[in-house]
């Protein structure tokens, strides 16, 4: 029998629905996302034919250089989001910091932090790169955002996903655990987003799959050396049997992971002691959606949705997919920092 053709718009309803007294301001805060989406999928999937390519000569926070598309993504998020009202505040990697609503519009009570186009140094070798976005209630008092409503543990979201651009567009969102995590493809002939992915749950057994940069290997911890080695099933440890996947781009390794399952790990290591990637708008959206599928996301030994950062931009290491791989990843560490 032919499967019924949901589109995202339907499936928000639909969601929405369930919490009676919605004020459908989060409806309206996800279809802006999703619009957002369709503007920059349109360009990253013509990036090479037209002059979209390239750098700004522009550097963001982290000290990278910003390519256009980053420019474009990171403008076309801000405009879709920042007059229809649901909002008190954004963030985004390209910011140093808080981007504030505009005081001719209304403003509402949600933050949304944003990763407006991750990977981006994949753009011009045509690798999938990605989108990360996590929503927070604002808790501060007042109209305008402020940072206490944007350093919130990742616990706290009620909604997170991402959109990976690759052989096809996809939009993956959750509601937080009980909503599971829902994955939308992309039909451009239409333009809209289609459920095609519902209730996505890690499989168990999982492929067995580890992905890390292991060029850092020398200056990782001696437990991150031992799991790795375990993998490798080197040593005559009883692990072995597992294959390396590493695209380098976030939003790639984690959507393999959380169809097929494994371990995508981002370890600390001696030039990056607090880890590489952001906790707000990288590690904490995708350990909502992890969990939301079965999952489990850690910084090595707690929790990535525990962590309360300090700053908006603050880094964290991360051991993220299959649940009993993300245990055996913090049980290395463990028995590694005691040896
Ligand atoms: P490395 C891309 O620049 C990024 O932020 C993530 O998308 C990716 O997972 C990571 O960096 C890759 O970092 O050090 O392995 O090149």
């Amino acid at each position: 029998m032919r499967a019924k053709v949901v589109t995202i718009d339907r499936h928000i309803i639909d969601q929405e629905r369930k919490h009676p007294g919605a004020s459908g301001r989060f409806s309206a805060l996800l279809y802006d996302i999703a619009l957002a989406a369709k503007l920059i999928s349109r360009e990253v999937n013509k990036a090479g034919l037209v002059d979209v390519l390239g750098k700004t000569g522009a550097t963001n926070v982290q000290g990278e250089e910003v390519q256009k598309l980053d420019d474009f993504a990171q403008e076309v998020i801000v405009k879709a989001m920042d007059h229809a009202g649901h909002l008190c505040c954004m963030v985004s990697e390209e910011c140093d910091d808080i981007i504030p609503i505009p005081g001719k519009f209304e403003t509402g009570n949600y933050v949304l932090l944003f990763d407006p186009l991750d990977g981006s140094s994949n753009i011009g070798v045509n690798v999938s790169i990605g989108t990360i976005f996590s929503i927070h209630h604002k808790v501060s008092p007042g109209r305008h955002g402020t940072l206490e409503d944007c350093l919130q543990p990742g616990s706290r979201q009620v909604a997170a996903g991402y959109i990976v651009y690759g052989s096809s567009t996809m939009l993956v969102y959750t509601t937080g655990k009980d909503g599971g995590a829902h994955g939308f493809t992309l039909d451009p002939s239409i333009g809209e987003f289609l459920l095609s992915h519902p209730n996505i749950r890690l499989p168990e057994p999982p492929a067995r799959i580890y992905s890390v940069n292991e060029a850092y290997y020398p200056r990782w911890s001696p437990g991150q050396q031992r799991l790795v080695d375990h993998f490798r099933g080197m040593n005559g440890e009883s692990g072995g049997g597992y294959k390396s996947r590493y695209i380098g781009s976030l939003v790639s390794d984690f959507h393999r992971t959380l169809l097929v399952g494994g371990l995508f790990m981002y370890p600390l290591e001696k030039r990056a002691p607090a880890g590489k990637l952001r906790i707000l708008y990288e590690a904490a959206p995708l350990a909502l959606v992890c969990e939301a599928a079965g999952g489990r996301a850690s910084d090595g030994a707690r929790d990535v949705l525990d962590i309360v950062p300090k700053g908006l931009h603050d880094r964290t290491p991360l051991f993220l997919g299959s649940r009993h791989l993300v245990d055996l990843a913090e049980q290395y560490l463990r028995e590694g920092s005691e040896s």
